[in-house]
């Protein structure tokens, strides 16, 4: 066993801030197997129970847990827990925006990093619950993280830019590195923008490193289609990745990769993509991938 996969090293924790959709494959049903697969504890901190996720479904149920969130980490507080990350999905309003706003203000910092996913667009359209102050709002939530992974979708609301096309042609690279810069000066010292193409047949990431001021890429095939759920799968598996010590450049070829994988068996399955995509059986690439 090499050194690094000793049992003494400390085990990494993530308090993650998301959504319970109990069917649909996303936010907390996906995140909590994905980063204990990368060897990670997962605590959560769920932010509302729907029936299903609700990009595709109709009568799901929305059962709001805003209450909850104030007493659970009043008790954290008294448990002096610290994570080594805090990591924020699906938000359900904008008070749990300012909510979470508080939440990193106390739990960030000091070593700990603090990742939002701003989940709240694709496709150039905001999600069904979602308007363009709500946008705004998860803007001034990235402004407070380390690390932020919007979709193009997402970026473009949250710098109230006209949504360019998901077409390779629909912007250049160097559309896309202003667009880094931008979201990084809103704070993020790290910036990872997916869903990006610049040629026919391939899509993936763009990352930026502000204090390196790096620019990295990493392209797959492209799968058409849209199959829900992925975002939050790829930002698990980065965020997996990057606890395991990987440099950015390496954790987004991690994500695309295991997401990319996912989403072909899924596409080979022929199942109702509303039902999230395989990632289960991805999961023993991505251990060794990480060489876990
Ligand atoms: O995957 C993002 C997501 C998470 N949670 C809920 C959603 C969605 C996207 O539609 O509806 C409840």
């Amino acid at each position: 066993m090499s050194e690094e996969r000793s049992p003494i090293k400390p085990q990494k924790r993530v308090i993650s801030v998301q959504d319970i959709s109990c069917v649909g494959k996303c936010s907390l049903t996906v995140a909590l197997p994905i980063l204990s697969a990368c060897g990670i504890e997962t605590s959560i901190l769920p932010t509302a129970v729907l029936s299903t996720h609700t990009g595709g479904f109709t009568g799901y149920t929305f059962h709001d847990l805003t209450s909850e969130i104030e007493p659970i980490v009043a008790h954290w507080r008294m448990l002096g827990l610290r994570a080594d990350a805090l990591y924020t999905g699906y938000l359900g309003s904008d008070e749990q925006l300012a909510l979470m706003g508080k939440f990193f203000d106390e739990f960030g910092g000091k070593g700990t990093i603090v990742m939002v996913d701003p989940a709240m667009a694709d496709a150039g359209k905001l999600y069904p619950a979602f308007d363009q102050k709500f946008a705004l709002g998860m803007r001034d939530l990235v402004a407070k993280a380390d690390l932020t992974c919007p979709n193009l979708t997402e970026a473009s609301f949250m710098l109230e830019k006209e949504y360019p096309g998901d077409q390779a042609g629909d912007y250049d690279q160097a559309y896309i590195e202003q667009m880094l810069r931008d979201l990084a000066a809103l704070g993020p010292k790290q910036v990872v923008l997916t869903g990006v193409t610049f040629e026919e047949g391939k899509v993936g990431a763009a990352a930026y490193d502000a204090q390196a001021n790096s620019f990295d890429y990493y392209f797959t095939e492209r799968v058409e289609g849209y199959y829900h759920g992925t975002g939050d799968i790829y930002s698990s598996a980065l965020l997996g990745a990057i606890l395991n010590d990987k440099s950015l450049k390496e954790a987004i070829k991690v994500a695309c990769d295991f997401t990319l994988g996912a989403i072909k068996r899924t596409q080979a399955l022929g199942t109702d993509p509303k039902y999230g995509v395989d990632f289960e059986r991805e999961i023993p690439a991505l251990i060794k991938e990480l060489g876990l």
